[in-house]
């Protein structure tokens, strides 16, 4: 997919019925496709209201085709949007009679994210762009929408293009010195060298904590309901969504199965994962609920580790031990929230009592949600400011943290002095090398392929 020059074909807006759907052709010799399926030469940059005739003749669909001559296209290469109205099998028509009118050309479907790719190795943009235009797609909240159209406007890329310039410019004062062995006395002190490291550390560990941000828009939290049967798992995601998503009853043991709603809390996407209560059972059915409840433990962001309020004191032996087997199955650095439901039975006195103690709160009337929430934004790490946020990914956070590692290492060369200037250099283009592999340079072309190919067709 990487190295074919073909023009390539796509439905590029969502399948289904629609007033319009969008077919997108790029690639070289568009002229030539665009005159045997109109028998016209196309201006550039102009709409026109064409027809689109079959083999024999008959009319398939009137359409509006534009026509982008290269390199001022989406893709750097000549594009063709035909506009024709929205039905699926009208567009499964109109795409079999380019295909058939393109062959000559060597026209053919593209694969997934392959409009995105050619724009990317024609440096339209960059590969942190390319990604933000997928996640711009994918946006599941407002902010996640702002954060991805920021990245793709460059916010991200142009961070991490002057840090790899700071990089630069201390890696070249380093390596002139290289050649000179007898200026290198005190090259360290002279250059500042260990100033200007600490400058870029401090920027990059600002980057990284934007990038965490922006994965956390970007992708969510899984937030796992888990506790013990009967204390207001499912009343709590009712509560949270705002709807009768799960069943309720007074019954212990009523979920069986995992339920699942999304929701944004603060303008962060969560996905809320109620699971069946934990206790010991001899039902088969309640048992294989259980099992499935301890695998979303094993994969959450967050658990909220629920208790009954109303028989805190009572059951304190065997909530313990259940708390501490949900340590032992959580993902490392994955929080646990205590939180106690059923506020609403204590007395005055008791709450007053529990100040402090816990998080408390009543699925039932609503109260504690509030604060609830805002427990959750901050174990989460969300920093409660959308402004500025940019979308960020796993595949960054992993180039940022390599990063820093080289850089810690590059300031333990440092404090060496000069013996160890070589050292110095190298852990400098190391972490050059990470952030590089954000935007793009230096990557590896398999990891290219598996980018894209997590696009959508069309795109
Ligand atoms: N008074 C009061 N009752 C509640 C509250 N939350 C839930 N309940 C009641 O507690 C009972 C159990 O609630 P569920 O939400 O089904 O509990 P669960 O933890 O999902 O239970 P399982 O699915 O069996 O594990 C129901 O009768 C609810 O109406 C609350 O905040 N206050
Ligand atoms: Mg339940």
């Amino acid at each position: 997919m990487l190295t074919r020059k073909l023009p390539i074909i796509a439905v590029a807006t969502a399948p289904g019925k629609a007033g319009v759907g969008v077919i997108r052709i790029s690639g070289p010799n568009l002229l030539q496709i665009t005159s045997a399926l109109f028998q016209k030469t196309l201006t550039p940059r102009q709409a026109n209201l064409l027809t689109l005739r079959d083999g024999d003749g008959e009319v398939i669909d009137q359409l509006i085709a534009i026509y982008f001559a290269a390199p001022a296209s989406f893709t750097g290469d000549d594009v063709l949007e035909l506009q024709c109205h929205g039905g699926p099998q009208l567009l499964e028509l109109v795409m079999r009679r380019c295909l058939e009118l393109g062959q000559d050309q060597g026209l053919v479907i593209a694969e997934p994210g392959e409009f995105s790719l050619r724009a990317y190795l024609n440096n339209k943009i960059d590969l942190a762009q390319a990604e933000a235009i997928a996640d711009l797609i994918d946006a599941q909240s407002e902010a996640a929408v702002r954060g991805a159209a920021r990245s793709l406007q460059g916010a991200f890329s142009n961070d991490i293009n002057s840090l790899i310039e700071e990089i630069t410019q201390l890696r070249i004062l380093v390596e002139s010195t290289l050649d000179f062995p007898e200026e290198e006395i005190e090259f360290l002190e002279n250059a500042q060298a260990r100033e200007r490291l600490k400058t870029v550390m401090h920027q990059l560990h600002a980057l990284r904590e934007g990038a965490k941000q922006g994965k956390i828009l970007r992708d969510g939290i899984q937030l796992v309901l888990a506790g013990a049967p009967n204390v207001g798992k499912s009343s709590l995601l009712n509560c949270l969504a705002g709807e009768e998503v799960a069943i309720v009853t007074p019954i212990a043991g009523t979920t069986r199965d995992r339920v699942k709603e999304s929701i944004t809390i603060g303008g962060v996407p969560m996905h809320i994962i109620d699971t069946a209560g934990l206790r010991d059972t001899n039902d088969l059915v309640e048992a294989k609920g259980i099992e499935r409840s301890w695998e979303a433990i094993g994969a959450a962001d967050l658990v909220i580790f629920l208790q009954d309020s109303s028989t805190i004191d009572s059951v304190d032996g065997p909530e313990l031990e259940l708390k501490a087997q949900i340590l032992k199955s959580l993902p490392s650095k994955c929080p646990v929230l205590e939180v106690h439901n059923k506020s609403d039975l204590l007395s005055s006195s008791d709450l007053r009592s529990t100040k402090g103690r816990a998080l408390f709160i009543s699925a039932k009337t609503g109260d504690g949600i509030e604060a609830l929430k805002q427990k959750i934004l901050e174990t989460v790490g969300w920093g409660g400011t959308q402004e500025g946020a940019i979308v960020a990914r796993r595949r960054h956070l992993d180039c940022l943290d390599r990063a820093s590692v080289h850089l810690d290492k590059s300031q333990q060369f440092a404090a060496d002095g000069n013996v160890s200037l070589e050292l110095f250099a190298e852990e400098l283009r190391l972490a050059q090398d990470q952030l590089g592999q954000i935007t793009g340079k230096l990557l590896p072309d398999d990891l290219l392929g598996k980018i894209f190919s997590q696009f959508c067709i069309g795109k």
